[in-house]
């Protein structure tokens, strides 16, 4: 087995020993080899969605993760618990898209610690505000998040009816990583519905 070479492959999801990849021969199932489990200081140098790892096939189903390559940037957050060890949320994102409805959803704070999880790791932020269609002071909110903006884009968009989606669409290039970041009812998953088909490379949905 361990004659087998290494190839690259990228990690389209992780949990615990268990893992998903992305090789050029399609979709599998992965597991952590032994020497990387021990190697790792900590959670963060396991796999994490979007990692590229040298895996070591073992079926034709099958391969083990043997290495992590160097991450280009990054999404993290602190774990809960004591230890607030880092937990990596998703690794080689391009672009963060941070949505937040106009609806109730909308909280300037919220958007700021987004921007700051992004910035952080290296990773550029987009902000796309939600749900154009059912706000009546869709000035004021966007006034308001461009405050906090900085040098970020600001989109307005309503998923529901596709409105300023075009744009949002321009920018996922194929090749580029986005990851979706907003709280639940914000409209992620209509707004995934609503792109699917374009060049979207889906890292993970977080909320
Ligand atoms: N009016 C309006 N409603 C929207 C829009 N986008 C999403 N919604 C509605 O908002 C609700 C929540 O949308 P989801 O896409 O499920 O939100 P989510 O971010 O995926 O939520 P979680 O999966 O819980 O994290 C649904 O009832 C959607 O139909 C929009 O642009 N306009
Ligand atoms: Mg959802």
């Amino acid at each position: 087995m361990s004659s087998q070479p290494l190839i690259q492959a990228r990690v389209c999801f992780a949990g615990g020993q268990r893992a998903r990849v992305l090789t050029f021969d399609g979709e599998c199932d992965a597991y952590l080899s032994g020497t990387l489990e021990f190697l790792a200081e900590s959670a963060a140098d396991l796999p994490a969605t979007g990692d590229i790892v040298l895996v070591r096939p073992i079926d034709a189903a099958t391969v083990l993760i043997e290495q992590v390559l160097p991450r280009r940037t990054k999404l993290s957050r602190r774990a809960a618990g004591t230890r607030h060890e880092e937990q990596v949320l998703a690794a080689n994102v391009d672009l963060a898209l941070i949505l937040c409805g106009l609806d109730g959803d909308f909280n300037a704070r919220r958007i700021e610690r987004y921007l700051a999880v992004a910035h952080e790791g290296g990773v550029e932020p987009v902000i796309v505000l939600n749900k154009a269609d059912c706000c009546d002071d869709r000035e004021e909110r966007l006034a308001a998040a461009r405050a906090v903006a900085g040098d970020s884009l600001v989109l307005l968009i309503s998923a529901l009816s596709g409105e300023g989606c075009e744009a949002l669409a321009g920018l996922l290039a194929p090749g580029v990583t986005a990851v979706l970041l907003g709280s639940s009812g914000a409209g992620k998953s209509t707004l995934l519905n609503r792109i699917t088909g374009s060049a979207l490379h889906l890292t993970a949905a977080v909320s």
